[in-house]
């Protein structure tokens, strides 16, 4: 989604290959060339193959700066960009990770259900922070400036839909999602994408 969103962004042309990991299509061998982890997305670009999707969004952003869509290199808040992009994916991301993929961690049910529980815990705490972060310096996780990281995180926000407390019931990150969702581009990729906010789809 976050990657999707960035390249309406921008504006550029690009097509879109539909991976289903409901049908193992992450699994098949043309595709295990591209990215050997099985994992999506993974960004095409000529002979250039690259996943992990803070790395496609980074890697966007600097081939295509007039989106204005991160601060330049060496420019005001570059240093926060960075820094809100990686937390999100290699922090809040990993949380998540251990919410909905517990399967992944421990063959034992009761071990599952107790990760699941902790995760909720530990994903309450990193939302309040964020949540007083806006709140005195937002909108966006760079203040008056949109960029990719607002993506990212209302992507992953979308990931707390289940959950007993979901992202949207702390009124700064909402404020937050609602402003990056409402945006065309953010539009445009849930149409092409055939999902809405509350649909079962990651
Ligand atoms: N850190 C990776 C995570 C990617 C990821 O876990 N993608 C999910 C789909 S949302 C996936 O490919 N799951 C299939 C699997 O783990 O087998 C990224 O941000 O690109």
């Amino acid at each position: 989604m976050a990657p999707h969103a960035v390249l309406r962004e921008i504006g550029c042309k690009f097509e879109l290959v539909r991976v289903d990991v409901a049908k193992g299509e992450n699994r098949v061998p043309d595709y295990l060339k591209l990215n050997p982890n099985g994992r999506v997305p993974t960004l095409v670009e000529g002979e250039r193959v690259l996943y992990e999707s803070a790395a496609i969004i980074l890697y966007l952003c600097e081939l295509h700066p007039q989106a204005g869509l991160a601060p330049p290199v060496g420019g005001k808040d570059r240093h926060l960009f960075l820094q809100w992009l990686i937390y999100f994916t290699n922090t809040l991301q990993e949380e998540l990770q251990h919410w909905w993929h517990a399967d992944n961690h421990s063959d034992l049910e009761a071990s599952r259900h107790d990760m699941k529980i902790v995760a909720e815990r530990r994903l309450g705490a990193i939302f309040s922070r964020l949540d007083s972060m806006l709140e005195k310096a937002g909108p966006y996780v760079l203040g008056s400036r949109f960029s990719a990281a607002d993506i990212f995180l209302a992507m992953l926000c979308r990931w707390t839909r289940q959950m007993p407390k979901p992202a949207l019931a702390y009124p700064s990150v909402r404020r937050l999602v609602d402003l990056a969702t409402a945006r065309p581009a953010w539009q445009a990729m849930m149409q092409a994408e055939g999902i809405d906010w509350n649909g079962p789809l990651a």
